[in-house]
């Protein structure tokens, strides 16, 4: 991925970084410092290809690494003042006095300063005047494995679990290492180990039948900064020990999670705590015993609070046994339905996880107005980096774009700029924890992600989400750099490919934000009924007349209502809708125009006959750089480029044969529709 180093080749910046990385001195005992310093003589040796030479001297050194206590008396008053502006994550990477100084509050920032101080080195940057200063915009930068004991990870496209194999913890943690790595290089916090639909076996994780293990993968992380968390199993009182009720309320029930939490932390003393979903896709929880969330959540948060222990509580609860012929029920409204009015009845180390959109991870959705709209109760967006309905690591679609989008929505619950990223970082509400999540993408496929152009993907979230200032396009070069190396040809080529890609997709899939029409259980290419008549609320009722979903005041669900002005009137007013997202909220006619002048029947097929060419498109930039690269890397994108190709056909063909028929309204420009 993007920590293989490249020799540099630009003479002079060789030389410049040489000079520079003459005398390093580390200073520090813990784990973290020791992966510092690992990541950094792997990068000398893999760029420079020479073995850094360490001093134990201070005076002596002319590059200075060290958190803030081991190095004041080597720092000037300005730069411990910077210090003492950021947070413990924060770090400053400066020259002073013909001096490098990477200079963390803590040695987790020293950890971050020497990724930021290899990754400027990869992208050939000039190292000589250095005057950075730099603090994590989030304080929970999380991610969420989905992977099961038997290997198979849930909704993942890259082979097998790099955690489990075969009903057994893998022995060999390798792989583990070097993910820890990737995921510190780009400011990852936390981790969750566990599918959150924890099963029979996965119960157990929180016994002594697996918590030894568990505490090896958890020492690997945290010697990266990363905190371990497990998802739980609600009922694990009544499926480990036998207890008749796992009633939140229940003393007895209360006490067993105080004793289990206790126990973790005697193997795991820095344990993060538990991810739960709970009354959601036929998960245990709450509802059970007539509790609610707030219940259920804060009988964990109880016992977690004497170890600093958090609660991850998920928001995706919604009826799933819904009747399509019932058009009141709407799946859109139930996140905010459900944890709205429980604002301010959960504990302070309960943290909210709520999806970034209100249905599943579609390629177009509104902004969940239930972000930011429970002042007091903490929250974390979560993100999908799994390519669940966006291509599922075949098709190529670079998805930072679509989460810079969720981030700069301004819900105006506190007035202008009150927006995701605000909310989120903990400045509009005043939360103690907050941040983001996201489920991960990868495997145990040679390139981690089955499609290499899917790395730019997990690269980018954890770098937009420690600075959602960065633009996708910096994103995407930075990581371009880092993994291909600096041709100019390669980073613009690959950089236009992946600042495309989501635009693409949704051209040639479900049109206007409607959602869905994917093959029902995989997810994966079209099948526009396939959920129509189904339970999971995921309905287009596209029918001769027009197509998409009533959700206004007047005449709909209503679940309009649930934002903010002036969002509420944008999105319940017909003509004010934004086009993109015109189905998600009203059923309009075939030839309802849309803003930008076409109708919607065109719109569809324009878009439809268009997305395909682009992925030609796509494709003749990618066979143009076969002698820019490696053949393997060449070789599985192209790979890859063919089946998105089947794949959009596919869409255009049945989408807009589909829209023909039930509308009997031929295309303005005769193409071929069957
Ligand atoms: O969309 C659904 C996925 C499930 C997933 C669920 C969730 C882990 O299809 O596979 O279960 O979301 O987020 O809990």
């Amino acid at each position: 991925m993007w920590l293989q180093y490249e020799i540099c080749t630009v003479e002079q910046v060789n030389v410049q970084y040489q000079s520079l990385l003459r005398n390093v001195v580390i200073k520090g005992n813990d784990p973290i410092i020791f992966s510092a310093k690992d990541e950094l003589q792997r990068a000398v040796k893999g760029m420079l290809d020479h073995e850094l030479s360490w001093t134990e001297n201070v005076q002596e050194a002319n590059f200075v690494i060290g958190n803030i206590n081991e190095v004041a008396d080597f720092l000037k008053e300005e730069q411990r003042q910077l210090l003492t502006d950021l947070t413990e994550e924060g770090y400053i990477v400066q020259t002073s006095n013909q001096k490098t100084y990477i200079v963390g509050n803590t040695d987790k920032g020293v950890l971050y300063g020497v990724h930021h101080f290899i990754r400027l080195m990869q992208i050939n940057s000039d190292l000589s005047q250095l005057q950075i200063v730099e603090q994590p915009k989030n304080q929970f930068r999380m991610i969420n494995q989905w992977d099961n004991l038997d290997g198979t990870v849930e909704r993942g496209y890259s082979g097998q679990s790099i955690f489990y194999q075969n009903g057994k913890i893998v022995k060999d943690k390798k792989r583990i290492r070097d993910y820890a790595r990737y995921l510190s290089s780009v400011g990852i916090n936390a981790i969750s180990i566990n599918n959150v639909n924890v099963w029979e076996e996965e119960t157990y994780f929180i016994t002594n039948k697996y918590l030894a293990e568990i505490k090896a993968i958890a020492d690997i992380f945290s010697a990266y900064a990363i905190r371990l968390y497990l998802s739980i199993n609600f009922a694990s009182p009544m499926a480990i020990d036998g207890l008749s009720t796992a009633d939140p309320l229940n003393k007895e029930v209360k006490q067993w999670w105080k004793e289990k939490v206790a126990e973790i932390y005697e193997y795991i003393p820095d344990f993060g705590g538990f991810v739960v979903k709970a009354d959601s896709e036929h998960r245990p929880g709450p509802f059970t015993y007539n509790r609610d969330h707030a219940d259920g959540a804060n009988m964990l948060a109880e016992a977690l609070e004497p170890y600093d222990g958090k609660v991850v509580w998920r928001c995706f609860v919604y009826n799933c046994l819904q009747d399509w012929r019932d058009r009141a029920t709407d799946r859109a409204r139930a996140a905010y339905d459900h944890f709205k009015p429980l604002d301010g009845r959960f504990h302070e180390n309960v943290l909210l996880q709520i999806k970034n959109g209100p249905m599943d991870f579609q390629v177009r959705e509104p902004v969940s107005p239930l972000l930011g709209a429970m002042p007091q109760t903490n929250q974390l967006v979560e993100f999908q980096v799994a390519q669940e309905y966006t291509g599922q690591q075949i098709d190529l679609c670079y998805l930072i774009p679509q989460w810079k989008q969720v981030l700069d929505f301004d819900t105006h619950i506190k007035g202008t700029g009150s927006t995701i990223s605000e909310i989120v970082a903990g400045n509009i509400h005043a939360y103690k924890y907050s941040g983001i999540a996201a489920v991960s993408n990868i495997g145990d496929d040679e390139n981690w992600t089955g499609h290499t152009l899917a790395q730019a993907n997990l690269y980018g979230y954890g770098r937009l989400i420690w600075d959602p200032s960065l633009s996708s396009q910096e994103i995407a070069e930075e990581w371009i750099s880092q993994t291909f190396g600096n041709q100019k040809e390669v980073v613009e080529k690959i950089g236009s490919m992946l600042l495309s890609s989501w635009t693409i997709y949704e051209n040639y899939t479900a049109p206007l934000g409607v959602g869905w029409m994917v093959t029902p259980g995989i997810h994966y290419g079209p099948n526009i009924d396939g959920y129509e008549y189904s339970r999971w609320g995921t309905y287009h009722f596209a029918d001769r007349e027009g197509i998409g979903v009533d959700r206004t005041i007047e005449t709909g669900t209503g679940y309009t209502d649930q934002y903010e002005e002036p969002n509420r009137s944008i999105y319940n007013i017909l003509s004010e809708c934004p086009d993109e997202l015109l189905l998600f909220f009203h059923h309009v006619p075939y030839k309802y125009t849309l803003k930008n002048g076409e109708t919607v029947i065109q719109h569809i097929y324009n878009t439809h006959f268009k997305g395909y060419e682009q992925v030609e498109d796509l494709m003749d930039s990618w066979n143009s750089l076969e002698s820019l690269m490696d053949n393997d890397r060449f070789k599985n994108v192209q790979d890859r480029f063919r089946r998105q190709k089947i794949n959009a056909k596919e869409w255009r063909d049945q989408i807009n044969s589909y829209f023909y028929r039930k509308s009997g309204i031929a295309d303005q420009y005769n193409r071929t529709i069957y």
